[in-house]
Order: structure tokens, then sequence, then C-alpha cells
């Protein structure tokens, strides 16, 4: 008999989703009615063609003069790692504790970030991005370039954009599977994007977990990097599972992780240049990218605030559930039991019995922890 969590995850697909990878394709931007009915209140993705094929960023943003000279005089912050993973799980050098690690960020003229950008090699990757608006913010000058909004979504969600982001980077950067509190409308303008994208409803098969933060230090006399646990440490609830494990980890990683990789597959996604994906809130999320023929990929994106609504309720009751309840409910008393064996740092984190504060901690991601 199908467990109920396996239900679960049929289901959605079942009556919403559709059963494919695939995910809906419009030829043109929706009507607001359109979006909200179809994909906002659905919490259901699409990818959106000719919605900004009028934007000056479509033909100007392909010059690389153009930036230069557009944002001579901009500080900007790049992300440096030495893996292109930023907030990601790494296993720690010395102590060999798997931690979640966050690049070194630097502000530094755009001109000079940029060439990092452009010079990244395996052992020195830079990505610039910053969650924090940064395209109204640190590139102001290029803000007349794109639309300040798509008029469609403000009119479907209420509200103007709560924050706008550029991100200029290379085939060496990956973000890994988390999920953001926002409504994401992600457009690409050079280069293409690759999405893996699983729904709310399959939050168990992320194993989300509590990873100590480190940071990466980068000295500029060696070109080498450290990475340092925060003392005192911080907690960061993350999801456990690399859907890309290198052939040697790969079978490992795939009896860590049945839910992920016995589970149905997650939507695929590429975002061409000029497209747009709306990416609903809470869905998780795992990015690549593959670069134009300058090496850079370009895209801008917009996060209109999520609705607390009676979805995200469902939601943090979900999540408080442990797998063990989840997939066989005669075992449900066990829970403590469960929760500490899925605790990854010797240092249990009693899931069961979490508060409701508690529990939104685990929801957000640790760009809005850091950023917001
Ligand atoms: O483009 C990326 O690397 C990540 C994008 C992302 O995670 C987001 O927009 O929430």
């Amino acid at each position: 008999m199908e467990e109920p969590i396996e239900s679960l995850w049929q289901e959605v697909r079942d009556l919403s989703l559709g059963s494919s990878t695939h995910i809906d394709h419009l030829s043109s931007p929706p009507t607001p009615i359109q979006f909200l009915r179809d994909y906002v209140s659905a919490n259901k993705p699409c990818l959106i063609s000719n919605a900004i094929n009028h934007w000056p960023a479509t033909t100007l943003w392909h010059s690389t003069p153009y930036f230069l000279s557009t944002l001579s005089s901009s500080s900007v912050s790049l992300h440096l790692t030495p893996t292109g993973k930023a907030d990601a799980l790494t296993p720690h050098p010395t102590t060999s504790t798997t931690c979640f690690a966050s690049a070194e960020v630097q502000r530094i003229p755009f001109p000079d970030a940029l060439t990092r950008v452009l010079e990244s090699d395996p052992n020195c990757v830079g990505y610039l991005q910053q969650q924090n608006d940064c395209f109204r913010s640190e590139y102001g000058p290029l803000s007349h370039d794109c639309d300040p909004e798509f008029t469609w979504a403000s009119e479907a969600l209420g509200c103007l954009p709560e924050a706008v982001n550029l991100w200029i980077g290379n085939d060496l950067s990956e973000t890994s599977f988390h999920k953001d509190h926002y409504e994401n409308v992600y457009a690409v303008v050079s280069g293409e994007k690759h999405f893996l994208l699983l729904p709310p409803t399959d939050v168990h098969r992320m194993y989300i977990r509590p990873y100590p933060a480190a940071n990466y230090h980068y000295s500029q006399d060696t070109g080498e990097f450290s990475l340092e646990l925060e003392e005192p440490m911080r907690y960061v609830p993350w999801c456990s599972v690399n859907p890309y494990p290198s052939p040697e980890l790969k079978e490992k990683e795939m009896a860590k992780f049945p839910l992920y990789f016995d589970g149905p597959r997650p939507f695929e996604v590429t975002v061409k240049a000029g497209e747009i994906l709306y990416l609903p809130s809470m869905w998780f999320h795992h990015v690549r990218q593959s670069p134009d023929s300058r090496g850079l990929t370009i895209a801008v994106n917009y996060w209109y605030d999520m609705r607390f609504d009676i979805k995200y309720a469902y939601f943090n009751f979900l999540q408080s559930l442990p797998h063990s309840m989840l997939c066989n409910p005669a075992s449900s008393g066990n829970l403590l039991v469960e929760s500490q064996c899925h605790s990854s740092m010797g240092n249990p984190v009693e899931e069961s019995s979490m508060t409701a504060s508690a529990n939104d901690d685990l929801l957000h991601d640790s760009n809005d922890a850091a950023e917001k």
C-alpha cells in the first residue's frame, strides 16, 4: 500500500502540477486574472516568453563595455568561494563536520568585480549577487534598462516588488536547494539558468537539518580560502540533498536521501535569455547556469511579498510532522527517537516539540536571515 506521504506527493501532481517534469510554458505574459487564478493561487510555476523583449537590457547588456562605462563608479557586492557553491553544505576541512558555508563578500568597484567573475577558475569563483534589492541600490545606473515591475504580476499580487536583485555569474556558480518566502518573478537576460523545482508538499524529501554556520575568508596574499566556523556556534536549517553528487559519492548520497532520489523527479526548467520563470513562494529550487559567449549569465529577479495564508499554515503543519509519522502512522509515538536520528550534528533537535516560531525559522532560508 502506498505510504500516506507518497500519496500526498502524487495527489498534488495528479490534481495540479502534472506528472511530467515540465511546467506550463506561456508564449506571452498572462493577464493579471490568469496569473492569479492559474498560477499564484495554485502555487504553480510557469515559464513565460515574450515578456521582456522591450527591455533595453535585452540588447544593451550583451555589451561588456556598456556595463563598464555605466557602472564605472559603482561599488557592488562580489561573492567569492573556492567552489562556486555559496550558502551550501560542505565538509569543514579540520573538523570534517558538514557545515553551512557562506561566501566571502567584498564590496569593490564594479569593473574589478566583473573581472573577478570573468577570470574565475575552479579554485576561486566570483558571483555578483546580493539579495537585498541590489538592482535598485548597487546597480542604480542600470535601473532604466528593465521595467520597475511586471504590471500583470503587481496587479495579481496587489503590491509592488519588495526587492529586485541582479545576478551576474558564470557556469562555475551553483545555488543549492532552498526556498524563499517570496513570489519570485525571475527574468534571464543573457545565458541560461537551469532550475530544479520541488513543491512545498515535498518538504520531507529535502531532509532539512540544522548545520553549523561557517564563513569563507579569502587571503589576497596567498590566493587561498580558509573556512571558519562561526563563534558562538549558530545553526542554519538547510536542505541536505545535493541533486548532482559526484560519481564517487552518488551511491552513498542515494542511500542517505532515498525520499529525494527514489521519489518523483523534480521539475526541470531551463530559462533562456528573454524568458521569465514564475517561481512560487516556498518552492524548493536548485540553480545552475550556462554562460553566453563572454562567459556570463545575467538575470534579474523581482521578489513580491507572499501571502501568509492557509497554504502557509498547512505547510508549517506538514513540516512539523517527522518522517516516521508520515510514512508509518503506527510509529508516531516514537517521534523524538526519529528526530534525534535525523539530526546530523550530534546535537539533537527535537522537531516534534518545536514551537511555532522555531518551525518558522526552519522555513526561512539563510538569505532571509542574513540579508532581510
Ligand atoms: O540565480 C541563482 O543563482 C539563484 C536564484 C535564487 O535562488 C532566487 O532567485 O531565489
